[in-house]
């Protein structure tokens, strides 16, 4: 699946020697590139988003609301908002980076779905989630300081209904160092395949290294039950990205 076209949508944000790397933001330069550049680094990023919006379809109620937290560009809000089938649902988006939102909102005014959707610029910390029947983290609570990651679960736990469904996507890690090894080695030669070169694995992994705090499956699900949650099942997974469905 090698990018063969390269133009300003291509991610080239790494492409060339930095002389210091500084932590990874997601401003202005990556809202340009970010579908090329979540598409071609996390592996099964697209069959996710689908099944995001058949899942939203399957456990959305009757006049409740969906969030999607930590919403980019709104690809899971877009398949939520086309899934949904429950009568007098509204979805709301969240993202603190004000460039990603403004792109959303473009991109949610040209798409067609006619389903009301509020997008907030806030930190996902302060959300108030209430009469929730789908909540969102698609590869959002990696970004959450660790220490903050049970209060956020607990949040979205007490705000939903019973039924509701939480759909939580991470890169994760595994306590197996070999096969932690293994993981990242098969996860760069995905990358390699879809055209980065060694230079861009390797300043994206030092841009993302104080950022992007993996955890792994067991720890998730721990914290998951902790909350309160019935069930805590991966429903998707490849290499160290996967995709748990946790129901209250
Ligand atoms: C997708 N879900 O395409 N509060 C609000 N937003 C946050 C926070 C926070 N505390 N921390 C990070 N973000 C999307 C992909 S990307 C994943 C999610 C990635 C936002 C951040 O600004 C970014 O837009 C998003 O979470 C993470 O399905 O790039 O690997």
């Amino acid at each position: 699946m090698t990018s063969s076209k390269s133009d300003s949508s291509t991610d080239r944000i790494f492409a060339n020697p930095l002389a210091s790397i500084p932590d990874f933001r997601f401003d202005e330069s990556v809202v340009s590139v970010f579908p090329d550049m979540i598409r071609r680094s996390v592996p099964g990023y697209e069959a996710i988003i689908n099944m995001i919006g058949e899942l939203a379809g399957r456990y959305a109620q009757a006049n409740s609301t969906c969030y999607d937290l930590g919403s980019s560009l709104g690809a899971a809000t877009l398949a939520m908002r086309h899934g949904l089938r429950a009568e007098g649902c509204r979805i709301v988006s969240v993202d603190n980076s004000q460039a990603m939102l403004d792109r959303a909102a473009t991109i949610l005014q040209q798409d067609g779905g006619n389903l009301p959707v509020e997008l907030r610029c806030e930190d996902i910390a302060d959300t108030p989630i209430e009469n929730a029947s789908v909540v969102v983290l698609n590869f959002t609570l990696q970004f959450v300081p660790v220490e903050r990651r049970a209060a956020l679960i607990e949040k979205i736990y007490q705000g939903l209904l019973p039924g509701g469904v939480l759909i939580l996507s991470e890169k994760v890690s595994f306590s197996d160092p070999q096969h932690q090894a293994l993981m990242i080695e098969l996860h760069h030669n995905f990358k390699r395949a879809n055209g980065y070169s060694e230079l861009e694995i390797s300043q994206k992994r030092s841009a993302l290294e104080k950022v992007l705090l993996p955890e792994t499956l067991a720890t998730h699900q721990q914290r998951c039950k902790q909350a309160g949650f019935a069930s805590v099942d991966v429903w998707f997974q490849c290499f160290n990205f996967a995709s748990m469905l946790a129901i209250k």
